[in-house]
């Protein structure tokens, strides 16, 4: 079996209700390894980009206020790479059905989703589900030094006249 890598985010509400630690360990029956996590907030240039899949549909607005915080009054997320044997199956299976309702009562998003008035799932985590997405998804939201793997190949750039926020 393949060694992978998926994506893993807890969405603002999984933060906003405490659920990071029930999540985590739910996510550690899977015996894979994290190899990236960090908490931080999502600009909209982000959540396009990720949820660019979802451009047309109706529901995609208010995805993005879901996944920036904006619905929930708390901007954090928890991003997290874990890497092992089959992680993108294992994560998902875990992680239950996109619809909450719809998925197992076991799962993270059976346990701890709900549906919105406005119809939208709001499902805790976000999970890749292929490895193309998980590669593209996991260059979108981390930087080679910020995994512990030298996961996919990556290049030494300098970077001149770059502006960057330092602690004063
Ligand atoms: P996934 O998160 O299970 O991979 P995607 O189709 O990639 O499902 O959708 C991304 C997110 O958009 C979902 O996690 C959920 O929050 C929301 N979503 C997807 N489909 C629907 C829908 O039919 N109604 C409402 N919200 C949806
Ligand atoms: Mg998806």
């Amino acid at each position: 079996m393949k060694k992978q890598a998926t994506l893993v985010i807890i969405k603002p509400d999984g933060l906003k209700k405490s659920l990071t630690g029930n999540i985590l360990t739910r996510l550690s029956e899977s015996k894979l390894k994290i190899i990236g996590s960090k908490i931080m907030k999502v600009s909209y240039s982000l959540a396009g980009k990720h949820y660019t899949h979802l451009k047309d549909k109706p529901f995609f607005e208010e995805l993005v206020k879901y996944i920036t915080g904006e619905l929930h009054g708390d901007n954090r997320v928890m991003a997290l790479v874990y890497w092992g044997e089959s992680a993108i199956e294992k994560v998902r299976k875990l992680a239950g059905a996109t619809n909450p309702e719809e998925a197992q009562p076991t799962t993270i998003r059976g346990q701890y989703g709900r549906i919105l008035t406005s119809g939208l799932f709001e499902n805790v985590i976000h999970a890749s589900s292929s490895e193309d997405e998980s590669e593209r998804e996991i260059k979108l939201w981390f930087s080679p030094d910020e995994i512990a793997i030298d996961l996919y190949p990556a290049k030494e750039t300098t970077v001149k006249q770059c502006k960057e926020r330092v602690w004063k």
